[in-house]
């Protein structure tokens, strides 16, 4: 009874196990399959362990963790926070997605910078990013990108300064380190690269960003158990998404299915729909092979124009922490640095200046002295490359100059992630770019084939956290788009009993 569809889902990420997990539940896809490249689930959610404890290598925090965020009402319904995340009281802090923690600015110079200094540099930041959200919408700006508008207004600022020379140099210096930090927010290498028009339409929820105590893998390992065992299928890569076509299946006689997927392995699966959550990483570097025919044009803009960098993490364990028992969070200043002098271009001498912060990972007595740093660009793509005892030579040197003691001990032991270099990621996560806007993503969002009057409706469809127009470089903006895919799909044999394809399986 009802109507079947053969359903497949690329990427067990959180889009494609949310899609797999509302696709499984309906009667309309008894046989979905769900091909995940790599052997595990997650994607970018990616929990690791670090001696005898977890560290995340992907996505870090809940970004406004209260009622409208599906990550995290899914986390709380499966008991995986803290009581103090789920507390009414922590959903309703409004901190406009930049969270405050206590903090230390350590220099290269080894000292560590006046607390208000920094405070106040980082309250002008804060406003000046604030101001970016009045070009929502402009057909017109005077400047292309966030980089360009915040160096435009504190050029003009500079003017009204009225500290001492060494105050001035040294307020620049921070807001240098500002620069970098919101890099690492937007997963990208400048912020010349983010566009200033479209800025404003990301997304932020209420709520105090919070971790998962147990690890964040926990929350697609929930979903993953939720799933019929065998509607998953790990390393199996997808090679080419074939549509449009008219594939019969041996076994079959007389059934034939518009899509045919084809993996790494040489098996074919035919399908009446695929939805394809692969990263936006993995669109731009394929997509000409993976998606046969072709992408329309203008989604194949959109995968071009859209923005997607890298933002790595480096964790560090040391035997007795330099830092105060107090700071949860250190800023790395350089005192020579200046949003308004051009950075050196020599990764392979300068790689490490670009690493912004530490997050000192709470409570130590469960971590012990761990610091998590945030690199993002081409110097994080750099990093990469190198081996891990060149990462902690190097960042032995940053940190013994930070804390003026040349003979303080190396850390223990190092662990990074290296996302761009992971073939079925090539990068972190997705912004909307300079000569890009709102509309690529929702171009990219759109399924296959574009004429919705189509005999064979919906074949491909796309999911994943780039095509989510308010909530992209998220888990919530993954997860819901994986579910709107679903329900996309599911509407369609909802309401089509009139129509004349009736696919079975
Ligand atoms: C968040 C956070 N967070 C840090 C770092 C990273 C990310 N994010 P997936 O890639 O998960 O799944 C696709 C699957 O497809 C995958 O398993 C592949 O193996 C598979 N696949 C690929 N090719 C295939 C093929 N050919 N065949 C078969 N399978 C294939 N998000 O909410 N909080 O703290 C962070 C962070 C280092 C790398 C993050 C964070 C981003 C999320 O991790 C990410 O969006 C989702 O997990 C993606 O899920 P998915 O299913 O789409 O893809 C104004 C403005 C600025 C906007 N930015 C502000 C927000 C800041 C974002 N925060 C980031 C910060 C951190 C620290």
């Amino acid at each position: 009874p009802g109507r079947v569809g053969g359903g497949r889902v690329v990427g067990a990420g959180l889009a494609g196990l949310g899609a797999a997990q509302r696709l499984s539940s309906s009667r309309a896809f008894p046989h979905l399959r769900l091909l995940e490249s790599t052997g595990r689930a997650g994607g970018r959610v990616c929990s690791q362990r670090f001696g005898s404890e977890v560290v995340e290598m992907g996505a870090h925090w809940i970004h406004g963790p209260s009622k409208e965020n599906p990550v995290f009402k899914l986390a709380s319904d499966y008991g995986l926070l803290d009581e103090e995340a789920m507390s009414e009281e922590n959903q309703q802090i409004e901190v406009g997605g930049h969270p405050f923690l206590p903090t230390v600015f350590y220099s290269n110079a080894g000292r560590v910078l006046n607390p208000e200094l920094g405070e106040g540099v980082r309250n002008l930041f804060s406003t000046l990013l604030d101001q970016t959200c009045e070009f929502l919408h402009m057909l017109q700006v005077s400047v292309p990108s966030v980089g360009e508008y915040l160096r435009k207004e504190i050029a003009e600022q500079v003017k009204e300064w009225t500290d001492d020379d060494e105050t001035k140099w040294l307020k620049l210096a921070i807001l240098n380190t500002y620069f970098k930090l919101e890099c690492c927010v937007c997963g990208t290498h400048s912020m010349d690269h983010v566009a200033l028009g479209p800025f404003g339409e990301y997304a932020m929820l209420p709520g105090l960003d919070c971790t998962f105590p147990g690890g964040y893998g926990g929350l697609p390992d929930c979903l993953l158990t939720s799933l019929p065992k065998e509607s998953v299928v790990f390393h199996k890569p997808v090679t080419a998404v074939r549509w449009g076509g008219s594939y019969r299946e041996e076994s079959q006689e007389g059934r034939t299915f518009p899509v045919q997927v084809e993996c790494e392995d040489g098996e074919r699966f035919l399908a009446d729909h695929v939805i394809v959550t692969v990263p936006l990483g993995f669109l731009k570097e394929h997509h000409e092979t993976f998606i046969d025919p072709p992408l329309p044009p203008q989604k194949a803009d959109a995968i071009r124009r859209l923005g997607f960098g890298t933002n790595n993490k480096i964790f560090l364990e040391f035997e007795q922490p330099f830092w105060p028992p107090d700071c949860q969070l250190i800023k790395v200043v350089w005192e020579d640095e200046s949003p308004l002098v051009e950075a050196g271009t020599d990764l392979q001498a300068c790689w490490f200046r670009k690493l912004t912060c530490f997050l000192v990972l709470q409570p130590p007595e469960r971590y012990g002295h761990v610091l998590c740093g945030f690199i993002a660009g081409k110097e994080s793509e750099y990093m990469e490359t190198l081996s891990d005892a060149e990462v902690l030579t190097a960042l032995t040197d940053v940190i013994r100059r930070l804390a003026g003691n040349p003979h303080l001990a190396p850390p223990k032991k190092v662990l990074r992630s290296q996302w761009h270099s992971a073939p079925y990621t090539r990068g972190s996560y997705s912004y909307v770019a300079v000569g890009s806007s709102g509309d690529d993503i929702d171009a990219l969002a759109q399924p296959l084939p574009e004429d919705a009057a189509d005999p064979w409706p919906l074949q491909v469809l796309f999911a994943g956290e780039a095509t989510h127009r308010t909530f992209y470089s998220t888990t919530h903006g993954a997860l819901l788009s994986g579910w709107r895919e679903a329900d996309r799909l599911l509407s369609l044999y909802d309401t089509s009993e009139s129509h004349q394809h009736k696919p079975q399986l």
